[in-house]
């Protein structure tokens, strides 16, 4: 590969479609166990998934839902029920029920096989990783990635710069070897502010976004078998994502 160090993978919605049948769902459970009335459908996580992080969709789901009837220790409770929330969404995960999207196993041998570096920038738990990861890629899979670069590891989540930077910084590379690779508005805002090219494979949560500052907009990585679809970009006659696409973008 000529210029192309390193694929910056965002995890929930990239890797994995997690949000609407795994954390939506773990969250509910949560709720639930907890003797809570709150339940998120579908259509309202989509509203809720423009914060990100789970603790601080929370706040804003109590500051906006319950505004005259806060529980009492909201910030104890709420970091209880992210917990409870990720032991529920880690269980689901090692029962199988979210698998990788389409031609992300691929590309991430693509890359491997050309030493080329995979490495995770996400606001999710750190443990929400590893288990994704071991899940879907095998016990060993996370020696795989140069860096994980996840959650409270750093003082703003996206849309801020910081696990971005925080994951260049890690490895020792510039915005100039390296590609982002994105689901959602807060993604692209992120990769955008720290001055990475942004390729987005969108999902049925994030396709009405604002991806303004995207190189690319597809609806997946694909395989040969099952291109993508171009939403927005130039891909130069390719069917799928792969590394060559990714270094075009990348000098382009
Ligand atoms: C997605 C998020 C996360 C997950 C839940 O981040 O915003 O909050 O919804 O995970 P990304 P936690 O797409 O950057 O991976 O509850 O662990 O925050
Ligand atoms: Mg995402």
């Amino acid at each position: 590969m000529g210029q192309l160090k390193a694929l910056l993978f965002d995890v929930d919605g990239t890797l994995a479609d997690t949000e609407r049948e795994g954390h939506r769902v773990a969250f509910n459970a949560a709720f639930e166990d907890a003797g809570l009335d709150w339940h998120w459908d579908e259509g309202l996580y989509g509203q809720l998934l423009k914060v990100t992080g789970g603790k601080q969709r929370m706040h804003h789901y109590l500051d906006k839902f319950h505004e005259g009837s806060q529980p009492e220790a909201a910030d104890e409770l709420i970091i209880e029920l992210h917990a409870a929330k990720n032991i529920h969404y880690q269980a689901l995960l090692r029962e199988g029920k979210i698998p990788l999207r389409n031609g992300v196993l691929r590309l991430i041998e693509e890359a491997r096989k050309a030493g080329v570096i995979v490495a995770i920038a996400t606001t999710t738990t750190p443990s929400n990783v590893t288990s994704l990861v071991e899940s879907t890629l095998g016990a060993g899979a996370m020696d795989w990635f140069g860096v994980i670069a996840a959650g409270d590891m750093v003082p703003n989540l996206k849309p801020a710069p910081d696990v971005f930077l925080y994951a260049m910084d890690k490895l020792g590379l510039g915005v100039e070897d390296c590609v982002a690779l994105e689901d959602s508005a807060n993604g692209v805002k992120s990769a955008k502010a720290a001055g990475l090219k942004t390729i987005v494979t969108v999902n049925g949560y994030t396709r009405d976004d604002d991806l303004r500052g995207a190189n690319l907009i597809v609806d997946q990585f694909g395989e040969e078998d099952s291109p993508f679809n171009v939403i927005r970009g130039d891909v130069s006659g390719h069917a799928v994502v792969n590394l060559a696409l990714l270094e075009k973008i990348l000098v382009g």
